[in-house]
């Protein structure tokens, strides 16, 4: 009898622990805003980014005429992407400043090698290869 209201009872705790993770892994999910095809990763804001090739990763990227490239920022601090490189900047496009987990897409019609950087770490660049 009492193994029996015990066997009861820690199957209804199994199921309630089951019910609860599941619930937990959804809204892990849900809270993926944008998936990026290029992400500013955290600790890009500090230089030394670029020796390993972490600034922007991937920090080059090839893709299709007409298609588009979305960039996330997933840093804790603000970064940008804008067209050319830092001291020469091509005015093709320009993210202005991404704050953390914002994101930015441009469409890229025509072939060719596109430059990017950041605006406030000069250290930060990459490359859309359009074919
Ligand atoms: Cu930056």
């Amino acid at each position: 009898m009492i193994i029996g209201i015990i066997t009861v009872i820690m199957i209804v705790i199994i199921g309630l622990i089951i019910s609860d993770s599941s619930v937990e892994k959804n809204s892990e999910e849900s809270e993926v805003v944008v998936k990026g095809d290029i992400i500013m990763p955290t600790k890009s804001s500090r230089p030394g980014c670029q020796e390993i090739d972490k600034c922007y990763i991937p920090s080059a990227i090839v893709i299709d005429s007409g298609n588009q490239v979305t960039w996330v920022n997933e840093d804790s601090a603000f970064h940008s992407v804008t067209s050319g490189f830092y001291d020469e900047p091509s005015e093709l496009f320009d993210s202005g400043h991404l704050a953390p987990y914002e994101s930015f897409t441009v469409n890229f019609d025509e072939k060719g090698t596109y430059d990017f950087f950041c605006t406030l770490h000069p250290w930060m660049k990459g490359q859309v290869i359009v074919e």
